[in-house]
């Protein structure tokens, strides 16, 4: 059976009179790898789902720095978890064989995520009956 797992962050805040900070380091116990990609979504177009693929080995850290949204992920052993990322100090750490849906993007939201990999095509499972048949494998 293969691995993957989704675990929900409380990321350390630092807070006083003048605001919040939040500050991430790799190979920390909050982000367990060298981040060597960092990319954001923002801008959705109202409805949309994006997503809809799986990943062979990366792991990534999704923070929803403003607004809102909705991670919807599936698991190998085909168990389903969603969790709504509706505030800067939330983390969802995906790792591994997880099939991912973002979709809910409130109007302000814009998705921040720390990726363990540069990007590549070939880590991609964009077919869900290939993640089906992975999960198995
Ligand atoms: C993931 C979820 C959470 C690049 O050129 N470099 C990059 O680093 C990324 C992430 C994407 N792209 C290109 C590839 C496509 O032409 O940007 C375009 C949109 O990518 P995609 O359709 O894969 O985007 P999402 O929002 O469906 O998925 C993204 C990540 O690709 C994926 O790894 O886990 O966010």
């Amino acid at each position: 059976m293969n691995i993957g797992r989704v675990i929900e962050l409380q990321l350390q805040r630092h807070g006083d009179a003048r605001g919040s900070l939040v500050a991430l380091e790799g190979m920390s116990e909050q982000i367990p790898f060298e981040v060597k990609r960092v990319y954001y979504i923002y801008d959705t177009t109202p409805g949309t789902i994006r997503g809809k693929h799986a990943h062979k080995e990366l792991k990534q850290v999704l923070i929803c720095i403003s607004g809102a949204c909705t991670i919807e992920c599936e698991l190998p052993n085909g168990g389903k978890v969603s969790h709504r990322l509706d505030w800067p100090d939330k983390g969802l750490l995906i790792e591994g064989l997880v099939w991912r849906e973002m979709k809910d993007f409130s109007k302000d939201a814009v998705l921040l995520v720390l990726a363990s990999e540069h990007y590549d095509e070939a880590d991609y499972i964009r077919d869900y009956n290939q993640f089906k048949k992975e999960c198995v494998k």
